[in-house]
């Protein structure tokens, strides 16, 4: 185990301390008739980043390094969903809205399910998060603190959205945070782009950046 080759400097790894955190795989925002798509976006970006998002989870089980999955998604009686956030936007289908892969964005729906290419195995956290961000009205805090977790590699969707403010929010916890380059997608290039040299600007003001060869390298 090694630092990592990252911007804007090498990223201090330390194997003790460090969980991958895979942001919001699911079929809502990957696959055709799910939420991602009833926003009008192309799904596509998020398809193609599946494969890198696989090859990171299984290179940190290789290794016996924890892995935390997310879920953006809601109460069956929607009692977590601020009225702001339902109806945001103009889309086709609302959260908690009947789609083809059942209520858009609920919890234990079909289409609220991480892809099945990248479904958690037996003791990996999952967290269901009503919000962006994955410490808002969860106990990611906890559950972190708990395993002496104090350094975390992001991957997962989108790059600008939930992924940035988790990142965000970790960073003001004090969490060291990287996020990987190839396991990331936004529904804009652009934004993603973007994202990526809004965090390492400034020194790293929200954390670093690396290519996932590195990262894999480096965990190895
Ligand atoms: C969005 C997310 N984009 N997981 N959710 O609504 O980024």
């Amino acid at each position: 185990m090694a630092d990592i080759k990252a911007l804007p400097f090498s990223f201090p790894l330390r194997r003790e301390s460090v969980a991958l955190i895979v942001i919001d795989m699911q079929r809502d925002f990957a696959e055709p008739g799910g939420f991602g798509e009833s926003l009008g976006n192309d799904v596509s970006y998020v398809t193609a980043i599946v494969s890198d998002v696989k090859r990171l989870i299984e290179g940190f089980r290789a290794v016996g390094l924890p892995v935390i999955h997310t879920q953006e998604c809601h109460r069956p009686d929607l009692s977590d969903l601020p009225p702001a956030k339902r109806n945001r936007g103009t889309p086709t289908l609302r959260i908690g809205d009947v789609g083809p892969m059942g209520r858009i964005l609920i919890s234990g729906e079909p289409g609220t399910a991480i892809l099945p290419e990248l479904a958690p195995i037996d003791g990996e956290i999952v967290i269901e998060k009503p919000g962006k961000g994955a410490f808002y009205a969860t106990p990611l805090g906890e559950t972190l603190k708990a395993r002496g977790i104090e350094q975390l590699v992001f991957a997962g969707v989108t790059t600008e959205v939930c992924v940035q403010t988790t990142m965000r929010e970790a960073n003001d916890r004090g969490y060291e945070c990287l996020l990987v380059e190839e396991a990331t997608a936004s529904y804009f290039p652009e934004f993603k782009q973007a994202a990526l040299d809004m965090i390492r600007a400034q020194g790293g003001i929200v954390g670093w950046t690396a290519h996932l060869d590195d990262v894999l390298e480096a965990i190895d």
